[in-house]
């Protein structure tokens, strides 16, 4: 699963993505050091109860990746289809915006400020999904002059292409507001549509701008669930020792780091959900994607527990702090046994009962 820090050229991808625990660049911020990849654990105070709870051998948080990109430049420029392809190749995108002036990077849009910002990058992405789906519609509608084999199915497509031109083109809807049968959905996953892609957007201001600085708010009332975070200093904190950071967010009267938020933020708004596995050997976290049944859970752990699965014995992570204790949890009647079918939910913790081969 990887999610990509995407946005205009200089607007901080590159000081978030060294926050989020990447390389530590040789030359702060060098334009070399992007396409840079960096796997970062899903810090879970959740997990780590569990952790105190057990003292397990094996502690083993869920994981993400973030990849860091050039800046899509504005209109026409060489390298931009790679780029653009590379966005479609993501599983998420992390759109960085910033509230900060650099002379060294001018604004390139029009209008200056994160919104206009925000909005430039998303109606690029949404104008490369239309020319993908602006070519495919012509090439049917001309394949379709003559007789085909594929006649009937080649209809159904255009029909639907057609329905995703107009939302696009008419309403200015990204495609993932479209609504989409299970078969839809099928055929357009080959296209890696931008657009289609969960998006988490982050304005980057510089310290001493707020979530009520004008600019700043006027995001974030735009683009609901953005978040706000100063990229400079959070890179200043995770460069930090350890042992220096408490004094360092006093004196800044800061009182957590943003990146702990911003990468649980990313995991759900990308749709990944954790279930939690627990004993003396190992305490866990998995991902599974929201919907996902317990025989699907039960295959992230092993293939095998999935085809001899029998029962999954489920609680909640908040049950079972509530209770205190796995003894307690039980003689609460917290402990579910559940089937193949029953969606596991974000905070379960699961034991498979599976059968011996
Ligand atoms: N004042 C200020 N400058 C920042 C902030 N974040 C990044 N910068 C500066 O903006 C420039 C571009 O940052 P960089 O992360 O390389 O941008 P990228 O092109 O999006 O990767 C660098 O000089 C950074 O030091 C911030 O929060 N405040
Ligand atoms: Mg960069």
């Amino acid at each position: 699963m990887r999610v990509v820090l995407i946005g205009r050229p200089g607007s901080g991808k590159t000081t978030l993505f060294n926050a989020l625990g990447g390389a530590r660049p040789k030359t702060p911020h060098a334009p070399g050091e992007e396409g840079a990849v960096v796997s970062v654990e899903i810090p879970d105070p959740r997990l780590e109860w569990l952790r105190d709870l057990h003292s397990p051998r094996k502690y083993t948080p869920a994981r993400i990746e973030f990849g860091d990109l050039p800046g899509l430049p504005r209109g026409e420029a060489r390298g931009k289809a790679e780029l653009l392809a590379e966005i479609r190749n993501a599983d998420g995108l992390l759109l960085v915006v910033r509230a900060f002036r650099d002379p060294s990077y001018p604004y390139q849009d029009p209008e200056p400020g994160p919104l206009a910002e925000a909005r430039a990058v998303r109606e690029e992405l949404l104008f490369s999904d239309y020319a993908i789906l602006h070519g495919r519609v012509e090439r049917l509608e001309g394949s379709l002059k003559k007789p085909t084999k594929t006649r009937e199915q080649d209809e159904r497509e255009l029909a639907f292409l057609r329905r995703l031109l107009h939302a696009v083109e008419e309403e200015g809807k990204d495609l993932r507001e479209v609504p989409m049968s299970k078969e839809e959905a099928l055929l357009v996953r080959s296209f890696a549509f931008a657009s289609q892609k969960p998006v988490q957007v982050v304005v980057n201001a510089e310290e001493g701008r707020g979530p009520d600085d004008p600019e700043v708010a006027a995001l974030l009332a735009a683009f609901p669930g953005a978040l706000h975070l100063h990229a400079l200093l959070e890179e200043e904190i995770s460069r930090l020792p350890e042992a220096d950071r408490a004094p360092f967010l006093r004196d800044f009267g800061i009182a957590e780091p943003a990146r702990a938020r911003l990468i649980r933020t990313v995991y759900s708004t990308v749709g990944l959900r954790s279930f939690f596995t627990t004993g003396e050997d190992e305490v866990r976290a998995w991902t599974i994607r929201a919907g996902e049944s317990a025989v699907e859970a039960a295959g992230k752990v092993h293939t095998d527990l999935a085809r001899t699965f029998i029962r999954a014995e489920v609680t909640a992570y908040e049950d079972l702090r509530a209770a205190g204790s796995w003894r307690e949890a039980k003689a609460r009647g917290k402990l579910r046994l559940e089937g193949k079918e029953y969606v596991v939910l974000d905070g379960d913790i699961v034991h498979i009962r599976a059968g011996g081969s």
